[in-house]
């Protein structure tokens, strides 16, 4: 049982560490000494510990057999996200504020306006002077109705409702 979860964890570090790396020196690869396979093979069977087998990772990186690329600059990973357009935003005198009010998200991803009020709202981009642009303006929105926009650059992009131009929320693009 030990011997199992243990040869698991190399085949889950193995596979992680091609994940990361992205570029295995398969000119190198030829070149993997004897004791490198052995340490690996006896890690698998229990022989060698932990350190010895991480140790033989790390020489395979200082000899770049393996070449990490990625770890320096990660790249942000795009995600999928929400503002729910609450119960009672259409009411100046309320809190019905979009939630999130400042949405932060990775370049490249997609933010979902959802209607949750009873009456209808549109989503408008504006300019940090309140000034209508062109970047995203969806149709009137009934209740339960949905609007999207990718957001392809960095930056803070403000955007309010023209019926209850009050409403003004943010998304900001890192
Ligand atoms: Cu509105």
């Amino acid at each position: 049982m030990k011997r199992t979860s243990k040869t698991m964890s190399v085949l889950v570090l193995v596979f992680a560490v091609s994940i990361v790396s992205l570029s295995i020196n398969v000119a190198n690869a030829q070149a993997v000494p004897e004791w490198v396979k052995n340490t690996a093979l006896w890690y698998g069977e229990g022989i060698v510990s932990e350190g010895e087998f991480l140790n033989m990772i790390k020489f395979l990186i200082e000899n770049e057999v393996i070449v990490i690329d990625s770890l320096m600059e990660p790249v942000p990973q795009a995600i999928d996200a929400q503002v729910v357009i609450p119960n009672g935003n259409y009411d100046v005198t309320g809190a019905g504020f979009y939630s999130p009010l400042n949405l932060e998200i990775p370049v490249g991803s997609t933010v979902t306006w959802v209607n949750d009020d009873s009456v209808p709202h549109n989503i408008q981009s504006i300019d940090l002077e309140g000034k209508v642009t062109q970047l995203f303006n969806s149709p009137p929105l009934n209740t339960g109705d949905r609007f999207e926009h990718t957001f392809d650059e960095e930056g803070v992009f403000k955007y309010y409702c023209s019926f209850h131009p009050w409403r003004v929320g943010l998304v900001t693009v890192s």
